[in-house]
This record gives C-alpha cells, structure tokens and sequence, in this order.
C-alpha cells in the first residue's frame, strides 16, 4: 500500500505516494490538485537520503581541543545542552539564548520551536531563515492589503491571466511542474513577461523578456506605473472604491518618464512602452514577485511598487488576475506564521500587540508578561552572537547557516564565537560540522506534519517510512529540552500538537482553528482564510488596500574601478538550498559551483568556458569554473550558492523594513585563475572551499 504524503522540498509541496517500507519508492500521485502527479527530478530524487551512510543516528558532541567528536545517549545529550542553555542564561538573562530555525519546519514543529523560546526559555531572541526568503514580500503584503498569504488564489489560476508578469523568478527550475501554467496561459492566448538580468529557461517560455541590471526592479515599476498613467489605463472607479493613497502615488510616479528608466534600469525606453501597452490593453493582468526582486536591501518598497502595478490597474480581487509572491521553501508560508519570526507570535499575530499575547499566553497557561518582546532579525541576531550584548549560546533547527547566510565569513566566525551551538539535523552540515553538540532528527515522510504551501494550502505530510534507529523527532528534542528548564508542557504528537497551534492561532489572521488532518486528507488540503482572499475587502480596518509611494534607491552596492561588475546569486534545477540534503543524493547531479559570465565579459577577461576564475568583494573571495553564457548580461555574472563559497561574497546590507539581506546584489571583481593554476604543482585547480 502507498501512503499520499509531499515532497521534502520547495513550497510548490508536490504530492507524491511513496511506497515500500525498507526502500521507499516515489510515485505520482496523480490526484494532488497541485501537480497532479507530475514532479521535478529534486522529488523523484527524494529518498535518496533514505538509508543513506551520511544520515546521522546517535547523538554527537564535539570536543573543542582535540575536534573530535564522540557518540552520546540522548539523556546525555539533552542534559548537556540544557546545562549549556542555564550556564548562558544565568550569565547574560534570559536572551543569553538564540533559536534559529527554518523555513522547511512542519508547521508543528515551527510552533512547537516559538513555544519553546517565548515560553520556556523566556529568550526573546528567535528567528529563522524564512527572514532570507519571504519577509520583503510579507511586509509589503501586510503594509499593502493588511495581510501576507504568498498567493492569494490558487496557482492553476495563472493560467487564467491576460498577462502574466515574473518579477525575478526562475519557476521553470525553481518549481518546474509549475511551468505548465504559463504553458497553457500561451496556448488560451495569454502572454508572459520575464524580468531577470538572466535569459533563464523560464524566460524561454516568454513573450516579452526584460534583462534589467540587478537591483532595479523598483526604478522598472515607476516607470511602468508612469505609462500607465499617461495612457490613462489606470482603473480610477476601482481606485476610488478599493484603495487608499493613490494620489500621491501617482505624482510620484510622475518624473519617471522611459528615458529616465532605461539610464537606471538599461531596459529600453521602446522595450518600456511595449510592457506598459501590454498591460494596459489587457483585462486580467497578474504580477507575481519572487526572490529575484526582493532579496535586496530595497526588497521591500520593490514590491510595494509591483503592488501599486496591479492595484492601479483594478486587478487585485480580480479571478485570474492580481498579485502575488512565490514563497520558496516546504513551509515558506505556514513557518511564519506560527511564531519563529522574532516579531510574531502563532497566527501571525503581532508580539507586541497586548491582546495577542493574553490570547497565545492563555493557550500556553503561563502569564502573559513573562512573554519577551520582539527579538532580533535573522542576520542582525547571527551578527550579536558571542558579541558582550549578544546570545552565547544557538540552538539551529532546520537550517545550515555556515552555506546560506550572507557574509558568510563574518558570520560563521561569530557562530564559533558561542560558548555553545547546537545544531538539529539529518545529515553533518557544514554548520553541524562546527557546533557542540548535533541531535539527529527525522525528517521529510518519515514523520507526520503539517506544512502550508505557497499558495497557503495546509497540506499533511504523512508518515510513510520508518525513521532510521537512533534519530528522534524533532517535537521530541523541543519536548525534551522544556522538560528539563521549565514547567511548561510540550506536546510531542504532531496531530496533538496542531490542534493546540489551532488555538493558538484562533482569532489571529492566519486562523487555522478549523482545519484538522482529516480535513486535509478529505479536501485535498485546505486554504486558511478561504481559497481567495480581497475579491471584496482587504485585511485593513477601513476594508481598502493601502498604496505607498515609494523613492527608487540604487543597491547599496554599486560597481567601481576595483570591482566592476554586479553579481547576483541564486539556484539550479538539481540543487535544493545549501545543498545538504541534494549534494548527498547520488541520483541527483552535483556538478559544483560555477560562475556564470557573457561572452564579452569573459573576453575581456581572458576567460575560456572551463576556466577557473576567482570572483571576489570587498567580503572575501571564491574560486569555480567558468561558464561562458551569451543569457546573462555582460555587466553581470551569477554564481549558484548550493555551494560554500557563494555567501562569502555577497552583501549583509538590510531592508530598512523587512531586513532582508541584499542577496541578489553587490559589486564584484573577476579574474582568471589559469595563470595561477599553471603554476601550481598538481591537485584540482578549481578550490571549492
Ligand atoms: N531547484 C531549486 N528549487 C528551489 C530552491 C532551490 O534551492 N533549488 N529553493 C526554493 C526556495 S527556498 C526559494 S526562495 C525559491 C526561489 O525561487 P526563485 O526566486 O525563482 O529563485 P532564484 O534563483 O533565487 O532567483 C530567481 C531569479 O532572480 C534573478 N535575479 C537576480 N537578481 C535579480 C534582480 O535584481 N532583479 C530581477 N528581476 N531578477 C533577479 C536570478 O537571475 C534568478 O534567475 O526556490 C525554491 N525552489
Ligand atoms: N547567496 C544567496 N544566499 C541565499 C539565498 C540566495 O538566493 N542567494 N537564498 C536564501 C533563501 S531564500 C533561503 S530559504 C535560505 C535557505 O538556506 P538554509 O537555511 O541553509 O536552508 P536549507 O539548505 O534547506 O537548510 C536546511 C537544513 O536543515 C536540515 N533539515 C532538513 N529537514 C529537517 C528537519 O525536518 N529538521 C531539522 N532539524 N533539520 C532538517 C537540512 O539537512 C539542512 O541542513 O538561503 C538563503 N541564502
Ligand atoms: S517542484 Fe518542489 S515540491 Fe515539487 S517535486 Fe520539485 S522540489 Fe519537490
Ligand atoms: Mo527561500
């Protein structure tokens, strides 16, 4: 018998049924409305790790003198980092702890993760990397409509768009079977725009592809939202009736005549007017934004500029139409909303809303005012650590920071700057490999979850194999630990566990009191909030979507003599993330790092397809291959960061609002190595390290 459960990973949450206990074999699961049995090779590749000699079984400790680690009982375990846990805190207060966790965490394990910082360990100190993923689009979402569901309809409804507009999204490797929609919105006769300083092979299935420089995004929109304007193609009763704001909007947007547009974003002023003339003629217009345009320390306002796009042109509310972000991760959605983002308690509700914590600290039974306050952001908490007002000690859920956060030399150095790291995972990750203490814990099919894809459809993860010997949940590792620092009682049953972030969350804006596994097994997932969201009313009081004008800022770093070009970072079909789990999947291809450059660039450079070349920044440096591409602009190259290396290089600038690392943006310097190589003796020339 197979059992229906998703994929371990992005937020498209495919269904698969996955059969045979000992070695467990995917299959479609062709009734999944989302994917409908089809999946990418990452999915078909899934029980790879299964069985696997690189999962970790027993507990680990690492001793700090000698670097070698020793096998420990679980209680052994526990009861060390528990003491580690009281030695920080009775040494700097209750934020002498920090908790990092992820975006790919069930729902309940996400909750259970919140519970586990504001109720037993009293740390306001908590964040995850969903703060790298989704939080530019989140806040500009609840600025704009008062609420942030990734989509607010379901994806098939792209196919039912006029134009459908990619801000910085690559979904045709980042999320394939979501490539049939734009398909079939060609054959119905609708057309495709793709924004991205790369041709990719999503922009393959475009009709109108724009390469803007890196980081201008925003700069794009108002001069769209300029032609839109002096077209008169704006919605004005829609605006009256719907929205607040737009006046001043719209003289904001007055100045952005095409000309000034192409000098900031070298689109052209003829490829402008041809984008705004397609969106002006069409009746149902959908813009959705992913990392490509919010990964920037501007990530925020672009958004709210595409926002202001589709709300002047009366299509958000509208079937087929709108706009919408594409989470990235199992859980984007659902992991914050429950209360690991340092701001929110479960059901996205506010942490410093008095209300809110009566409520979440009634379901806890503790007394709201030992509730902390809002903690740091994700990078600006990594940055803390080990600092004389920072955590002296991590607990790491769901997450391998070493690989994927920003600067990150800077930031692995104040990883081993703690006086304890403690790291829950599957496999040794690069940040495993330097913390104290590693729990080794199931995941994917071989427990129970929750997890809320992107287009907020809570979908059940169900147990289909059996765990390896030695690992626990990681609901047990949270349980284990308030057991021995607190009197307040963790679930560890996920099914217990949901119904308890049900309460949680009752009342709050991501309400998930009436949803129940048995719901989802019987509906084939369930939308919180209903399956549409603003056909009549936005989540603000006033019942209006809120426009906001917003300034055009350059990237906050921006070429020069000694590193002239811009480098943008991203992903690959085969890879997932920091690589963890993908690069130890033998039946998916791990190739290494690359640098993507043009053809011109890499003539100036003396660089062949193959050769090694050094990228660097004022952070640090990597070495890969090149790969010589006439789709990227000259002025740019790309490097994948499933690989260390990538994150030495890129910038910790923030988002002033969602502080959201710029990612997707810095000045860089590349030469060629082959000088260098030649002279060497022997041994690999491309260092991936
Ligand atoms: N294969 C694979 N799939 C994944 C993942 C993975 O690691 N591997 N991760 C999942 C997760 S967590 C996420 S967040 C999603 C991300 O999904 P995407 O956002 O689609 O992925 P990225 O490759 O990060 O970025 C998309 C595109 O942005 C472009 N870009 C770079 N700079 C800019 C810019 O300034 N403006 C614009 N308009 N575009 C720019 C890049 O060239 C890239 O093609 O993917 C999910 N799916
Ligand atoms: N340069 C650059 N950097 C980026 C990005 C970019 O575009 N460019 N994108 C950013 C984005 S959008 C994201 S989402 C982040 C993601 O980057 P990471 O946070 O590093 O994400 P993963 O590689 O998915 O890490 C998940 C870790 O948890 C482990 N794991 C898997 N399942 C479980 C489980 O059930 N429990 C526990 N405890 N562990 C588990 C995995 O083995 C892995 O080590 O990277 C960000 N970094
Ligand atoms: S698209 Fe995403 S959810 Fe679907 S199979 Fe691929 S990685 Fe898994
Ligand atoms: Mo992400």
């Amino acid at each position: 018998m197979a059992t229906e459960t998703h994929c371990p990973y992005c937020s498209l949450q495919c269904g698969m049924r996955l059969a045979g206990r000992r070695v467990p074999e995917v299959q479609a699961w062709e009734e999944f409305p989302v994917n409908r049995g089809a999946l990418c090779r990452k999915g078909w590749a899934a029980a790879g790790l299964y069985g696997s000699r690189e999962r970790l079984t027993s507990p680990l400790v690492r001793d700090r003198e000698s670097g070698e680690w020793s096998a420990v009982s679980w209680d052994d375990a526990l009861d060390r980092v528990a003491a580690g846990i009281r030695a920080a805190q009775a040494a700097k207060g209750p934020d002498g702890v920090a908790v990092f966790g992820g975006g790919g965490l069930t729902n309940e394990k996400a909750y259970s993760l919140g519970k586990l910082a504001r109720a037993a360990l009293g740390t306001s100190q908590i964040d995850y990397n969903g703060r790298w993923c989704m939080s530019s689009a989140a806040s500009a979402g609840i600025r704009a409509f008062g609420l942030d569901r990734g989509l607010p309809f379901p994806l098939a409804d792209v196919e039912e768009a006029d134009v459908l507009v990619l801000v910085g999204s690559n979904l045709a490797e980042t999320m394939p079977p979501a490539a049939r929609h734009l398909d079939r919105l060609r054959e119905r006769g609708g057309r495709v725009v793709v924004i991205d300083p790369r041709r990719t092979p999503t922009a393959d299935r475009a009709d109108l592809v724009l390469q803007p420089v890196p980081g201008t995004d925003l700069a794009l929109a108002l001069g769209v939202l300029h032609l839109l304007v002096a077209a008169a193609a704006v919605d004005e009763d829609y605006l009256a009736a719907r929205t607040t704001g737009w006046e001043s909007v719209r003289d904001s947007v007055a100045g952005w005549w095409p000309e000034r547009g192409e000098r900031v974003t070298g689109i052209e002023a003829h490829e402008l007017r041809a984008l705004a003339a397609m969106l002006a003629g069409s009746p149902k217009v959908m813009v959705l934004t992913a990392r490509g345009a919010e990964q920037h320390s501007t990530g925020s306002d672009t958004v709210l500029a595409w926002i202001n796009v589709a709300l002047a042109l009366g299509m958000v509310g509208k079937r087929g139409a709108g706009y919408g972000c594409l989470t990235g991760q199992g859980n984007g959605q659902g992991g914050r909303e429950h209360g690991q983002k340092a701001d929110q308690l479960p059901g996205y509700r506010r942490i410093d809303d008095p209300a809110a914590r009566a409520h979440v600290a009634g379901v806890w039974g503790v007394d709201p005012d030992t509730l902390p306050g809002p903690g740091r952001s994700a990078y600006e908490l990594l940055d803390a650590l080990g600092t004389d007002d920072g955590p002296s000690a991590l607990l790491v859920m769901g997450s391998n920071i070493v690989v994927s956060a920003p600067n990150a030399t800077h930031v692995t150095s104040r990883l081993e700057a703690l006086d304890l790291l403690v790291v829950c995972d599957v496999v040794m990750s690069e940040t495993a490999a330097i913390a104290d203490v590693v729990l080794p814990v199931t995941q994917w099919a071989e427990e129970t979850g929750t997890m809320t894809n992107l287009e907020g459809r809570v979908v059940l993860r169900q147990k289909a194999i059996t765990p390896p010997s030695g690992v626990r949940s990681d609901l047990d590792v949270i349980a284990g630990l308030a057991a021995r620092l607190s009197d307040v009682p963790f679930a560890t049953d996920p099914e217990e566990v949901f119904a308890e972030l049900g309460r949680a969350s009752a009342g709050g804006p991501a309400d998930y009191s009436s949803i129940t596994y048995d719901r989802i097994r019987d509906e084939g997932g369930v939308f919180w909030g209903g399956e549409r969201l603003f056909a009549e009313t936005f989540a603000h009081v006033d019942g209006r979507a809120r426009m906001y004008a917003v300034e055009h800022r350059g990237a906050a770093e921006v070429p020069c003599a000694d590193y002239p070009v811009h480098l943008t970072t991203g992903r690959v079909l085969a890879q997932y993330q920091s690589g963890a789990q993908t690069r130890r999947t033998r039946a998916l291809p791990d190739d290494g790092p690359f640098v993507e450059l043009h053809p011109l660039l890499a003539g100036r450079l003396g660089v062949a397809a193959g050769d090694p070349v050094r990228v660097a920044t004022r952070r640090g440096s990597m070495a890969a291959p090149a790969r010589v591409v006439t789709t990227i602009r000259p002025d740019t190259v790309f490097v994948p960061f499933h690989w260390v290396g990538a994150n030495r290089l890129t910038n910790d600038a923030l988002d002033p609002a969602s502080r959201m690392p710029e990612f997707k943006v810095c000045a860089a310097s590349v030469a060629s190595l082959l000088e260098e190589v030649a002279q060497r003796p022997s041994r690999d020339p491309v260092t991936h390290a």
